[in-house]
């Protein structure tokens, strides 16, 4: 398929013009606020000035997957204005309202301009603006003496989201190269992660066709994506597919926009999704809508699996010796060669896969006294416990609805696009796995306008030899937050003795957005002796930290970017100069390394060194992507121009095929507790942990509380911004209006919503678009915005222990009129 390569000459490369304006007139208006000074003369007079006007390529890269490839408009060295800049293919041009005022946000009379150090306790807001050497001298002198008297692993870094900028690896570059711990804090990652399991990794971990293809679906199914406020930029893509007659199927328990843009919205209870799914498949294996052959040649339907340890039957346990083949380049060792063996229906025996024109899909067998049953067998039984009389009850989906989707499913080609809606509850994994394994029994994978994905590409096109460069050997841990007050309270992790003391918070705000915020600030945070946060604005972590350094925006120094749904990198030029006294985070890692005595060349000197050492690798190569090819072109697709996923079916998985069997199931990340790895092997169901109507504290906290992306910020970002806050101007909680009514509160009042993690504050907006007994709240206000409390307060910090997961939504609270101040 081909596209047009035409790119606009304007934002090719920045150029300067010199341009004759009225003053006082032309740019009221469209400046923003930043219109040029009238040079002395206030009477009005057509005096004419002189104005520098220069456009420069930037990328707008919050955590939206948007990441929007925008113009940049320089006067006299003020940024006025922002614009969509073209895409080599004009369906990705975009920009949306955040983009458009990203100018306030630069200019924000709040903004952190210097360093600055807390004066009184942390969280008093009393602030001593300090010098960049006075700073970074107390700081390195605090990490160096945490590293003689505790060791390496007493200094932690972490980070949030905003992160898909080449220079954001500097920190980990860093903190790597002096062995530091890490504090991470799983976010988002329970449907990539289920995906993967089916159809491995790909080199792409979000693997998804080009959304151009939505046009070629019959049947396009969105689930748990909100993407006329989400992926707002990539609506158009489903516009389209509409235009073109697809029939578009939401399944979402709130009638949000996109509900309302689709066909047909499936209003689910939250948290239930595999049950909808299984039984889809129920329905499938009733009416025989599997593609027998495409699950026979492409999955692991006719592996036999051994009773006695669930792994693959393979020809070593019938006694072939395996072989070696070429080196595998991860291990430097030869491959072993051990092929799978499968039932041979017209033989009656197992033989080695290659060489059977005829497998058994489905029966239990004895090969040589090993007891074995077809992975499909097994699936069958795990899918047969959901029949949609039962299911339904379940997934409060009617069972006439639940054979209608099964039938749509498998009415092709059909594509489903997955948000994170389900990821957010304790059992977020299964879901995925369960869809993606539809897709296959439906063979709805590897052609045009067939996919299963969450339609988003996240990986670096480039190397990263200029941002990693981790200490060997590296000892230090990683550990999730929500493990942390464990870590305080025994002075160990995983048995190993560790002393946390400094802490380095970059690209993202704790406080703010992760779960169970008195925990995290008490437990955690007041744990640190040293928190130091890189950011731009007075966030909720910034404000708890002893010390906040200005980070450069980004349109104040030259970066790549990976653009998300676009597939491809950006090149973002400098645009203006730093405002006060910020700088980008590789000049303060350049700094803090030299405080520290680390190697003087840790770092290039500079963003254009440090983006030509980054794309001096192998596989920036193969993307035909150079940092002069990158300047010149502005934005290269990593694929060429059009991205079609499982083409050749041939899958990412240790097999080449769709894994719904999975052999050797491992969590995503340690908890301390002993992950139930039997329950993996299969989609299989549990409840989540707290927002389930047989959860006793129902009883007590009866309403299941969800959050909405809302379009006026990404999490955190742009809440500050006045020209967003005009629209959006304070926190509100949706209820459906039976719900308030009951509850005896009124449209419009103060609430609070709560349970024993905390509370929030906000004010109640009633809502016909709302399930019943949820509660949804536009996310991520800072706390200072609350009248009390905070969103992620309510929010528990415990993770299932195999997705080990964030569950922003697995939460159940109390809702009552707020009797406190305002
Ligand atoms: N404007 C804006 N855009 C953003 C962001 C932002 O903060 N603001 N954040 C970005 C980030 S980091 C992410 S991860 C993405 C997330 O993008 P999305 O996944 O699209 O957004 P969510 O709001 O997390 O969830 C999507 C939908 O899932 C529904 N949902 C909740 N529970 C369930 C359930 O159990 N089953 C089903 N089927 N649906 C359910 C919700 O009602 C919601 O409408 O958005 C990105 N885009
Ligand atoms: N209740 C609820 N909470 C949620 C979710 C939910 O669905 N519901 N979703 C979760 C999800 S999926 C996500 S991804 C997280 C996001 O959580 P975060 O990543 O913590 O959210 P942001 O507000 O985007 O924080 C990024 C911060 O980095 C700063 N920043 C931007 N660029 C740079 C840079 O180049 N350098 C430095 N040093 N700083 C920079 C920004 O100003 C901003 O304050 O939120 C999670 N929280
Ligand atoms: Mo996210």
């Amino acid at each position: 398929m081909s596209w047009t390569n035409e790119t606009s000459g304007l934002t090719r490369r920045s150029f300067l013009k010199s341009t004759a304006v009225v003053a006082g007139g032309v740019w009221a208006g469209t400046a923003l606020g930043c219109a040029p000074s009238t040079s002395g003369s206030d009477d009005g007079a057509a005096e004419t000035q002189q104005v520098n006007e220069e456009h420069f390529n930037v990328c707008c890269r919050p955590n939206c997957f948007n990441t929007c490839m925008m113009t940049a408009t320089v006067r006299d060295g003020k940024l006025v204005k922002t614009a969509p800049a073209d895409f080599p293919s004009p369906e990705f041009n975009r920009i949306c309202l955040r983009g458009l005022v990203s100018n306030e946000n630069i200019y924000h009379p709040d903004r952190v301009l210097y360093p600055m150090k807390q004066t009184g306790a942390r969280g008093s807001d009393q602030w001593e603006r300090v010098s960049w050497d006075e700073a970074i001298d107390d700081i390195a002198a605090k990490i160096k003496g945490y590293r003689e008297e505790f060791g390496d692993s007493s200094i932690f870094k972490t980070s949030g989201s905003s992160v898909y900028h080449a220079t954001s690896g500097t920190p980990g570059k860093l903190f790597g190269t002096i062995n530091a711990s890490t504090m991470s804090g799983p976010l988002d990652a329970g449907n990539m992660y289920g995906i993967m399991r089916v159809f491995g990794y790909g080199g792409s971990p979000w693997p998804g066709n080009d959304q151009r293809d939505y046009v070629n679906a019959k049947n396009l199914f969105l689930w748990c994506n909100n993407l006329t406020d989400a992926q707002i930029h990539d609506w158009h893509f489903v516009a389209d597919a509409i235009e073109a007659g697809a029939n578009v199927i939401c399944i979402d328990p709130i009638y949000t926009q996109m509900a309302a843009k689709s066909h047909k919205w499936v209003p689910i209870r939250p948290g239930a999704d595999l049950q909808l799914i299984m039984s889809m498949m129920y329905v499938m294996l009733e009416e025989d809508l599997v593609d027998w052959d495409f699950i026979k040649q492409h999955t692991v339907a006719p592996f036999l699996v051994k009773d006695a340890d669930g792994l693959f039957l393979r020809m070593s346990d019938l006694g072939v010796e395996p072989t070696k083949g070429d080196i595998d380049p991860t291990t430097g060792e030869p491959a072993i060669i051990d092929p799978y063996a499968v039932w041979d229906e017209d033989a009656g025996a197992a033989a080695e896969l290659s060489t059977v024109a005829n497998a058994a899909i489905e029966g239990a067998f004895d090969v040589e006294g090993i007891a074995v049953h077809t992975a499909f067998t097994l699936l069958r039984a795990e899918i047969e416990k959901f029949a949609p009389a039962q299911a339904s009850t379940m997934c409060d989906v009617p069972e006439e609805t639940i054979v209608e989707l099964a039938r749509l499913a498998c009415d092709g080609p059909v594509t489903h696009r997955v948000g994170w809606g389900t990821q957010a509850y304790d059992n977020g994994l299964a879901p995925h796995v369960a869809g993606a394994t539809m897709a296959a029994l439906a063979g709805q994978l590897g052609k045009p306008g067939a996919n299963y994905s969450s339609a988003v590409w996240m990986s670096w096109a480039g190397g990263n030899k200029a941002a990693t460069s981790p200490a060997t050997p590296a000892t230090s841990p990683t550990i999730a937050y929500m493990n942390m007050p464990e870590v305080f309270a025994s002075g160990q992790y995983l048995g190993a003795p560790i002393t946390p003391k400094a802490l380095w918070v970059y690209s993202g705000n704790p406080l703010c957005t992760w779960c169970d915020t008195n925990a995290l600030r008490d437990d955690i945070f007041a744990n640190f002796e040293l928190v130091v946060t890189v950011d731009y604005m007075m966030t909720d972590t910034a404000r708890y930290s002893d010390y906040v350094l200005p980070c450069a925006h980004w349109f104040e120094y030259e970066d790549a970017i990976t653009s998300g749904n676009t597939y491809h990198l950006i090149h973002s030029e400098k645009a203006i100069e730093p405002l006060g006294e910020a700088l980008c985070d590789l000049d303060i890692m350049r700094k803090l390394g030299m405080a520290l005595g680390l190697d003087d060349n840790l770092f290039p000197d500079s963003n254009e060194a440090f983006l030509r050492e980054y794309f001096d690798s192998e596989l920036a190569a193969k993307q035909g992507i150079t940092y002069d090819a990158l300047c010149e072109k502005n934005a290269i697709h990593a694929y060429g121009d059009y991205f079609m996923q499982w083409q050749d079916l041939v899958f990412a998985t240790p097999s080449g095929r769709a894994e719904f069997y999975v052999e050797k199931p491992t969590p995503y990340g340690v908890t301390g507790k002993t992950p139930d790895l039997s329950r993996e092997h299969l989609p299989t169901w549990f409840e989540p942990r707290e927002a389930w109507p047989t959860n006793p504290l129902a009883e007590q906290y009866p309403f299941v509380l969800m959050s909405e992306r809302p379009r006026f910020r990404v999490h955190g970002q742009w809440s500050y911004n006045r020209i967003l806050r005009e629209l959006d101007p304070e926190p509100t909680v949706k209820i459906n209006p039976a719900d308030a009514a009951e509850a005896g509160l009124a449209d419009g009042v103060l609430v609070e919503c709560y349970n024993d993690h905390g509370h929030a504050v906000a004010k109640l907006v009633y809502n016909e678009a709302i399930r019943p007994g949820t509660l949804v709240y536009p996310k991520s206000w800072q706390s200072d915005q609350h009248v009390a409390g905070g969103w992620s307060e309510p929010l528990s910090r415990e993770t299932d222990a195999v997705l080990v997961n964030q569950s922003f939504m697995d939460c159940l609270v109390g809702i009552r009129a707020w009797e406190g101040a305002e």
